[in-house]
This record gives structure tokens, C-alpha cells and sequence, in this order.
């Protein structure tokens, strides 16, 4: 499958297309709560577009480790009014939640693509998805944000994300979501050990169930910091190594939060591989 079906948009998938985060939680703004804090992310989204980015992340809920769920009100405050501007800009937007009533709300605003860190593991979210033509990336966690990194266990781990979300498959499926709306993840971070990303990341083509398009989501996370040493800050020069041997690996989106400077590498990767595919 070469294309994407977000809604109006359809995303080329022949190259890697990059998502750039646009985040919403307070810590990454005043978190005053006032019209700032709009102004604030539309002026950002707005950057990340004129960098490249092909399609937009807007998340208003922290999913950090250690992080606390954000009341569903409070979550719809932070993104209507920065989708209801962005969503006229003519690129597909995604948006990061797993609740349904927020789903609901955000698509009626216009999003293109909803992106459940839990997966579509709710009846209700699956029917918010498959009642529009959107698309949905539905992403491997183990636990919660709140503890997911307090030790976690597999025998097997590309075995387990891979059973996870082939699972997940089948409930889209079941829900009507057709396979050219989805895409799917490994949720690198999320409820995992370096050990654990590093075996999904080497494994990454496996976690491609019937050949579904793979979202990967590396960017500056600890993983990044656990290989270098670096702080949250200094992670770019890995995050654009990770971006590039995600692509590599057949990612068709990179979630990354330094669209231009992830643009520029993977047009050299493109540029090799076409030129190889034309010899
Ligand atoms: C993802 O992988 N990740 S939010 C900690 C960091 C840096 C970044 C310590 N939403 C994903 O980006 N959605 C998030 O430094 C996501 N895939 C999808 N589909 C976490 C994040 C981050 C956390």
C-alpha cells in the first residue's frame, strides 16, 4: 500500500513522510491557561509545517513517564482552538489522545488522524474512528504512562508487540476501519528497557502486520540519552541517526519533534535509494 487515506488527504507513503510534533501539555508552554498558550502552539505548528513537515501531532496529554492523566476537559481546552486553525491549513492533522470523547471533538474539528498511544483497546474509540474516514495509528504500550517504566518484562518482546497489534488490526477491521487508514507502532519508550527498544527497533520490519504501514517515534526520547549520555536537549544529532535507520528499517512516518534538520536527512536517504532503484 503506497498511500495513506487521513480523511481529505491522502499521504504518499513511497517515501518516509515526517510528523511533527506539535505538543500542548503546560510544560511546554507558560501553562497559564490563557490565550497565550494558543498563540504559542499555532506559531509553533505553523514553524513545523514551513520546516516540512507532511502532516501535524498535536497532543495536549502528557505520556511521559511518570506522567498523570489530564482531566478530558481540560485536555479539549488545550487543542480546539489551536485545531480549529490548523486544521484549515490543508495538511492532514493528527491527534494524539486515547480518550473517545476527545477523539470525537477533535475529529469534528477537523482532524485527519487520530493516534491512540493505547492502541484502540476502546470500543468507543473504534467507533469514533470508524464512523469518519480518517486514519488511526494505533501504538504497542505496556501499562501506563504513570509506572510503564518501572521495570517491565517480556519473553519475547517483538513477539508480544507484534501479536499486540496485530490484535488491534483485528479490531479496526472489525469496527470497519479499512487497512488503508491504519498505521501502526512499536511505541518505543513506552512501557520498555533499552534492551526492549533496541530489540523492536533492529526487529522493526517485523512489526509491520500484513504489510501495514510502521509510524516510528524516536525522537530526543531516553533511549536516545541512555546510548549517548545526552540530556533531554542534546539529542539531535541521535535522534536524526534514529530517524534515518527507521527509515531504513521501512518506517513510512517518523514522528520527530526537529522537522528541517530530519527533512535534510532523510532527502539524502531518499536520493540514494531512488538512485539505486534506477540503476
Ligand atoms: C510515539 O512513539 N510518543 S509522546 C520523552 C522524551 C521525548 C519524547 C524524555 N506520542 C509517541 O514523544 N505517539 C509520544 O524525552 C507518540 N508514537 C506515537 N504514535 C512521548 C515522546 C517523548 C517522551
Amino acid at each position: 500500500m503506497t498511500t495513506l487515506k487521513c480523511g481529505k488527504y491522502r499521504l504518499d507513503l513511497s517515501r518516509p513522510q515526517v510528523m511533527g510534533i506539535v505538543n500542548l501539555t503546560p510544560d511546554s508552554f507558560s501553562g497559564d491557561g490563557l490565550q497565550g498558550d494558543t498563540v504559542r502552539a499555532i506559531e509553533h505548528a505553523r514553524r513545523q509545517l514551513e520546516a516540512g513537515a507532511d502532516i501535524l501531532d498535536v497532543g495536549a496529554e502528557s505520556s511521559r513517564p511518570g506522567a498523570i492523566p489530564t482531566p478530558e476537559d481540560e485536555e479539549q481546552r488545550r487543542l480546539l482552538p489551536v485545531l480549529a486553525e490548523i486544521c484549515q491549513w490543508g495538511v492532514p492533522v493528527s491527534v494524539d489522545t486515547y480518550k473517545p470523547v476527545v477523539m470525537r471533538a477533535a475529529l469534528a474539528a477537523g482532524a485527519s488522524m487520530i493516534n491512540d498511544i493505547t492502541g484502540m483497546s476502546q470500543p468507543a474509540a473504534l467507533q469514533a474512528v470508524s464512523a469518519t474516514d480518517c486514519a488511526v495509528c494505533v501504538m504497542h504500550m505496556r501499562g501506563v504512562p504513570g509506572t510503564m517504566q518501572l521495570a517491565p518484562v517480556y519473553d519475547d518482546v517483538l513477539g508480544e508487540v507484534r501479536g499486540f497489534l496485530g490484535d488491534a488490526v483485528a479490531r479496526c477491521r472489525q469496527a470497519g476501519i479499512e487497512d488503508e487508514r491504519i498505521v501502526l507502532d512499536p511505541g518505543f519508550g513506552f512501557g520498555k528497557t533499552l534492551e526492549h527498544n533496541l530489540a523492536l527497533f533492529f526487529g522493526l520490519t517485523a512489526v509491520a502486520v500484513d504489510g501495514l504501514p510502521v509510524l516510528a517515534g524516536l525522537s530526543r526520547k531516553s533511549m536516545l540519552g541512555a546510548i549517548t549520555g545526552r540530556e533531554v536537549g542534546e539529542r539531535l544529532p541521535a535522534s536524526i541517526a534514529a530517524a534515518v535507520i527507521a527509515a531504513q528499517k521501512g518506517a513510512k512516518i517518523i514522528r520527530v519533534h526537529d522537522v528541517a534538520a530530519t527533512c535534510d536527512a532523510l532527502a539524502v536517504w531518499s536520493a540514494v535509494e531512488q538512485g539505486a532503484s534506477n540503476e
